[in-house]
């Protein structure tokens, strides 16, 4: 019995794997992979932030924006990925020149950009789908592989755009070759789609992922986001919680409760007498890593303030210590800029009412232009840093 011949790429001739395609889906593809490292790499900065950085501690809602773009941007891709590699799919069956010249050294370099590019990208939108919604079933640390993943993905990017380049700029625009129908003479079982039909589909999906997920930071969209995990307005006191009480093992305060400061003068107060220091107040978004973010009203007592009665000088870099004990989130550090901005508050009330426990009763930090995890909920002691 003789063995059908394996299937070659011109066993798929559909126009739909044509290059322009891949090139036309490619830059959405690209786009929206470009928006997502950056936004990520400010993500990353401002939570290790190298000493030669500043970061502004304004406009008070840039966060919010480029985390929100960064979730949005992620989600969009995952239907472009999978667009992109369903146009380029019968280039796996291409035969490797053989025997080995200096053009198979560029295919097998090509090849394994690609496989180092589409199995990276497919892990990173995967873990980061996976933490939007808390959920950690591996045994990695979710943010040292999410950063170190990024790079490789920009590295086998750069190496795959090289190679391409010339294809790329080749069906960059569209030529009067695109538009006439290169397959008059295929059966209509594979000419089903047109170009333009599977691009508006492509296009379609992926508006179709970003509008019901980007309700997760702009509340205008919430009744629609079946995709978010966390709805921003869904909460005590109208707010999300990332991590309850409960599950950072604090359970309130007892009557001997103190605040204190620790600057050129150690300062202590209780509950009472923090509530009697000047008050003030700030509209600020909690933006969380893990995707939502929601604006609210916060009263308390400004960090510069508390500088000042410490008698430490402004521009003082501050440590953040919460009472949970352990656990990454329990401490923070306020470079200059943020414990300086009269926005930034330790904040003792929220939406008009005291702190629930959930949200960091008796005080939290809020302050402008900060990733969530920074904004440290039942703070009990502030050290100035020198
Ligand atoms: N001490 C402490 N502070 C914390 C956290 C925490 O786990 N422990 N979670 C952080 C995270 S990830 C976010 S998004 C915000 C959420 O604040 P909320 O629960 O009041 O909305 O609190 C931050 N502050
Ligand atoms: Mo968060």
């Amino acid at each position: 019995m003789k063995l059908p011949a394996p299937p070659t790429e011109k066993s798929f001739p559909s126009p739909l794997h044509h290059p322009r395609v891949a090139t036309v889906i490619g830059r959405w593809l690209g786009l929206a992979v470009a928006i997502c490292f950056l936004t990520g790499l400010f993500s990353h900065l401002q939570q290790d932030t190298p000493g030669w950085l500043t970061i502004p501690s304004r406009p008070a809602s840039l966060y919010r924006v480029t985390q929100g773009l960064h979730i949005l941007s992620g989600s969009v891709a995952v239907p472009l990925l999978l667009a992109k590699l369903w146009t380029v799919y019968p280039k796996l069956f291409a035969k490797l020149p053989w025997p080995p010249s200096r053009k198979a050294l560029t295919t097998i370099l090509e090849r394994g950009s690609i496989l180092v590019l589409v199995s990276a990208l497919a892990l990173e939108l995967f873990t980061g789908f996976l933490n939007t919604l808390q959920w950690y079933p591996w045994p990695f640390p979710f943010k040292q592989t999410h950063y170190a993943l990024a790079w490789i993905i920009v590295g086998a990017l750069l190496v795959h755009l090289a190679v391409k380049l010339p294809l790329i700029l080749a069906h960059w625009r569209r030529t009067p070759a695109d538009s006439t129908p290169v397959a008059d003479s295929l059966p209509p079982a594979i000419t089903g789609l047109t170009r333009r039909g599977l691009l508006r589909t492509v296009a379609g999906g992926g508006a179709l992922v970003g509008i019901t997920s980007v309700g997760q930071s702009v509340p205008a969209f919430g009744p629609v986001a079946v995709l978010a995990p966390r709805k921003p307005n869904v909460g005590p006191q109208g707010l999300p919680v990332n991590r309850t009480a409960k599950d950072a093992g604090v359970t309130g305060i007892g009557a001997n409760w103190r605040f204190t400061i620790t600057g050129p003068r150690k300062l202590s107060y209780t509950l009472d007498e923090l509530r009697n220091l000047e008050q003030n107040r700030s509209d600020l978004p909690i933006a969380c890593v893990e995707g939502w973010s929601q604006g609210a009203h916060w009263e308390g007592i400004r960090i510069r303030d508390l500088l000042s009665l410490c008698g430490a000088p402004p521009g003082s870099r501050v440590r953040v210590v919460s009472m949970e004990k352990g656990g990454f989130y329990a401490t923070s550090e306020l470079p200059p800029e943020f414990a300086d901005d009269p926005l930034t508050l330790l904040a003792l009330r929220l939406n008009g009412a005291e702190l629930a426990l959930d949200h960091g009763f008796p005080a939290r930090i809020i302050a402008p232009n900060r990733p969530g995890v920074l904004q440290t909920k039942w703070v009990h002691r502030l050290e100035v840093i020198a």
